[in-house]
């Protein structure tokens, strides 16, 4: 039995934190989220990070670190994040996505995250 993880990322660039907003599946449409989506069975976490970000967002980056903690998710999945920061590329909403906002500390809260990543941004601030 595959482990159910989820990736996202704290995309980091010049203190701003990168929320994206979903537009799919619709019950999630509307939701922002740290970017980043499951882990391929047989794949490393931090390479399905950065094969998420580049399917979704068009760019290349690095992880930088884990942030401490697991967040459950639905059907037994549990969300695992890693701050990262951009090799090269501006990010687009290319997949799963319509918006993307670069935020800044005082913006953070300003965006309705999915609940998942409620606790998960609170634990990734201050981190890059
Ligand atoms: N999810 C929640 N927060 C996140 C991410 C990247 C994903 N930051 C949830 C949404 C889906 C599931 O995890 O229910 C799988 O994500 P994806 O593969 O559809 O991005
Ligand atoms: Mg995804």
């Amino acid at each position: 039995m595959n482990e159910r993880i989820v990736v996202g990322a704290a995309l980091y660039d010049g203190g701003r934190l990168l929320a994206a907003r979903r537009s799919a599946p619709p019950e999630l449409a509307g939701g922002w989220e740290l970017p980043g989506g499951k882990v391929e069975p047989g794949e490393r976490s931090e390479d399905a990070l950065v094969r998420e970000l580049r399917e979704e967002l068009g760019v290349e980056a690095e992880p930088t670190g884990r942030v401490p903690g697991e967040w459950p998710l639905p059907k037994g999945y549990v969300l695992r994040v890693w701050t990262a920061r951009l090799v090269s590329g501006e990010p687009r909403p290319l997949e799963d996505h319509d918006e993307l906002r670069w935020l800044t500390p005082d913006q953070v809260w300003s965006v309705d995250w999915l609940a998942a990543d409620v606790p998960a941004v609170e634990a990734a601030l201050g981190l890059p």
